[in-house]
Order: structure tokens, then sequence, then C-alpha cells
């Protein structure tokens, strides 16, 4: 979500295959053997597989917001680490619990709570996490604060956290959010060419 936003607002277009993560195709697999999406095959055949360079690469060839000016700051970049890492791995496991054994999901809740505590502060202190407007530092994260709403979305509305919730339902009500939002059928070897966005 994060990779299309940025190629969204950067104004390029990319052919685009839809990957089914149990059944990745080999071709993709040949791109990029460690088998995780996105993975962003350049004509020049350089392939670029991580998101945050994915939002990278788009940004560095046309940022008309001027969303990378939130790289300046270390501080983007810690946040963007520890949700990339510890959130991440709390969030997993919250969330979908029952892909592991023996973990208590509402123990990683708990443990979750520590960045999205973070967070709160960080928007009393400006609307969006780097400054009044949103950035490349927003985008990176709301993807994943977003799943953790989704995990019990009652529990995630009661609690007493106005700036995060405030923040969050104002990306999922923006027009960026919803163009990105498009669902894909999964491509097949032979399918005819789709684009993103179309
Ligand atoms: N740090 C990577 C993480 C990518 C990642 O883990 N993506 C998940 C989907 S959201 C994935 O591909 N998982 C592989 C799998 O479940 O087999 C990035 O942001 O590009």
């Amino acid at each position: 979500m994060r990779a299309r936003m940025a190629i969204a607002i950067s104004g390029q277009q990319v052919e685009f295959r839809e990957v089914i993560l149990r059944d990745k195709p080999p071709s993709m697999i040949e791109l990029s053997p460690k088998g995780t999406v996105p993975v962003l095959s350049l004509s020049s055949g350089q392939v670029i597989d991580e998101s945050l360079d994915v939002i990278d690469w788009a940004l560095k060839l046309n940022d008309p917001d001027n969303w990378l000016r939130s790289n300046q700051s270390e501080k983007s970049s810690e946040l963007i680490h520890t949700n990339d890492n510890e959130f991440k791995h709390h969030l997993d496991r919250y969330k979908y619990s029952k892909r592991y054994d023996n973990e208590d999901p509402l123990k990683h809740r708990e443990k979750c709570l520590i960045f999205i505590n973070e967070l709160e502060e960080q928007l009393s202190v400006s609307q969006f996490l780097y400054d009044d407007k949103i950035s490349a530092l927003d985008i990176s994260i709301l993807p994943f604060i977003r799943q953790f709403r989704i995990a019990d979305m009652d529990w995630f509305d009661s609690l007493a956290k106005p700036n995060i919730q405030n923040w969050l339902m104002k990306f999922l009500e923006s027009k960026l959010f919803k163009s990105i939002m498009i669902k894909y059928d999964k491509w097949e070897e032979g399918d005819e060419k789709i684009f993103f966005p179309s």
C-alpha cells in the first residue's frame, strides 16, 4: 500500500501483477528470491524489493508535495525503523496469532501500544507525523496502523487516543487512499498487461 501511494503521487505508471502469497509465481522468485512483495523490476534490469526503496525510487523521480522532506530528520528514520521491526513483529502476533504457536494476542496488542503512544504524542505536536502536511513518514506508517485498527476496530476506536484516531480517519477518507485501494485478480503468465495506476 505504501509503495502504491508513492507511485501514484509521483505520477509513475507500472505494469502491475497481483501475487497470491501462498502461490508466488516463479518469475517473481527469480527476480527476488526472498519472496516478499512488493517487487519492482525496472527496464534497466534493477530490481527493487523493499517497499521503502520503491517509495524512494518513485519520489526521487517526482515528488510534487515534497513528501521526501521527512527523510531529513533522524526521528523519522527511527519511527519507520520501530514501525517495520518492533511494531510489525507484535502486530503480526496480535492480528494473526493463529499462525504462531503459543502467542497471546493481547500481550502483543499491549506491546503495540508502546508505539501507538509514541505516535499519539507526536501527533499532539503537529497534524501529521513530520509537520502539518502528509509526508513520506506518514505514508510509510499509516497502512500498519490501519491493520492494527482492523484487528479490533471497536476496541481501537474506544481508546482515548484522539490524535492517532483522527490522523488515521483523515487518511482512510482521503482521495489518495481510496484511489490506491483497488483489488486486482491474481496475475497469471500470459495475461493481458494491466497498469497501476490504470
Ligand atoms: N520490509 C519488506 C516487508 C515486505 C513483506 O513482508 N511483505 C509481506 C506482505 S505485506 C510479504 O510479502 N510476505 C511474504 C509471505 O507472506 O510469504 C517491505 O516493506 O518491502
